[in-house]
């Protein structure tokens, strides 16, 4: 749980980003159409939820700002009895100012009127430059005068870099549920079964512990699937021999964990698949211990590269010398994505990688990234070993920077070989 002072914590600390005589302006998500009269399940934006803790849609968080002091208002859905039979409880907004740490707060239906009246002698317009909402169109129309429209995106993701104590807690907490769910798919008697039976099995243990969705499509990929990155039909059968990549996180009270393991059908690694997983797991390691406060993400990336290319080297994936072949890109064939990405509210969390100045960010104390190194062979490819063609691997854990180095925060969920056959009978 996330208290309200430290919601009031945030908003004084955005509001004083703002430049004086400004209004800034963040807006709740909108529910979103999935076939006719039928819409996804609704999530709250991550930029308003951070400021505001408020999940209800049609909502906005708006900061006025004069010379020297700064007001809070929150704009909340009217109660009404009939939408509410059929829609759920609404706050109200008696109700939101009690329980929310703002000045005002009126209804939804007085925002454009409140914002003309806020926006009077003020120069500056703060709001989601990259907005879709409908709701934009009015806001551009209403404040087109001021002299200048500022990103306030930016300033909140920002913000959302460094993780308070509370905010670990739910990630973890997300964590622990998802190494259930990875265990139960370890443990779980896949003989003739299909990869979305092994997915419900996986989303059966979120759901089942509390959390609200999965923070990402689970992917499910049995044998040369795992060698489309984002395959998400889940639709094949589990082979016997093959090994399957799953890469699956729920989110608990809106904080994402982003988990891959890559496990064998029949519950034990086949020798090649050994070495390939081995391999990959050392680089892994090795990159895990890299983290500590001041490293920079391209080091850790390029580190990830050398080490997977010698590694790719010694199988005879690839030949040549190391130093040329990653001049010559040839290892991006078999590990063409990142080594990790920032995970918080949302699972790519939309923290910046870059300072204002276009600097790079240093890692710092807080910080809550993945490290995902992965290896993929397709089944057609005939440069390789055969042994290798139709086994993609990654391993992918949550990393917490500390003060001196890190935490793995999903150091329990079972990853190496034997840990893993330890789980099938
Ligand atoms: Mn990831």
């Amino acid at each position: 749980m996330i208290q309200e002072k430290e919601y009031k914590k945030r908003k004084d600390k955005l509001a004083n980003k703002l430049s004086p005589h400004s209004v800034g302006v963040l807006l709740s998500a909108e529910y979103k159409t999935r076939s006719n009269d039928t819409e996804y399940p609704y999530r709250q934006n991550s930029n308003f939820y951070y400021m505001s803790g408020f999940k209800e849609d049609n909502a906005a968080l708006v900061f006025v700002k004069t010379k020297k002091s700064f007001k809070t208002v929150l704009f909340v859905q009217k109660k009404d009895e009939t939408i509410e039979l059929w829609s759920g409880k609404r706050l109200g907004e008696i109700e939101a100012k009690k329980r929310f740490s703002v000045d005002e707060v009126y209804t939804s239906d007085m925002f454009e009127e409140k914002l003309k009246e806020f926006i009077k002698d003020k120069n500056n317009l703060y709001f989601d430059l990259d907005s879709t909402d409908k709701r934009v169109r009015n806001i551009k129309k209403i404040t087109k005068k001021l002299s200048s429209h500022k990103n306030i995106a930016l300033l909140v993701n920002e913000m959302r870099l460094l993780k308070s104590s509370s905010e670990i807690s739910l990630i973890k907490k997300a964590i622990s549920i998802t190494k259930q769910a990875h265990h139960r798919a370890m443990q779980w008697n896949k003989t003739g079964k299909k990869e979305y039976e092994l997915q419900a099995e996986i989303e059966y243990v979120f759901k089942k512990n509390g959390a609200y969705s999965d923070a990402y499509t689970s992917i499910v990929a049995c044998g040369n699937s795992a060698n489309t990155l984002h395959y998400i039909d889940n639709d094949k059968a589990l082979v016997k021999d093959e090994l399957i990549l799953i890469d699956a996180g729920c989110e608990y009270a809106y904080y994402a964990s982003d988990i891959t393991r890559t496990i064998p059908v029949s519950g034990k690694f086949s020798q090649a698949q050994k070495e390939l997983y081995n391999m990959v797991l050392e680089v892994q390691l090795k990159i895990i211990k890299m983290i500590q406060p001041g490293v920079k993400k391209s080091k850790i990336q390029r580190k990830s590269e050398k080490l997977l290319c010698n590694g790719m080297i010694q199988l005879g994936i690839l030949k040549g010398e190391c130093k040329k072949l990653i001049k010559d890109k040839e290892h991006k064939k078999y590990y063409p994505h990142g080594i990790g990405h920032w995970m918080g509210l949302d699972v790519h969390d939309e923290a910046p990688y870059r300072d204002k100045n276009n600097k790079e960010i240093a890692l710092k104390k807080g910080m809550v990234l993945t490290i995902e190194p992965g290896i993929y062979c397709d089944k057609n490819d005939k440069t390789i070993p055969k042994k290798y063609r139709g086994i993609g691997i990654r391993i992918e854990d949550n990393i917490l920077v500390t003060k001196k180095g890190c935490e793995n925060l999903s150091l329990k969920i079972a990853k190496s070989v034997q840990e893993i056959e330890s789980f099938s009978k």
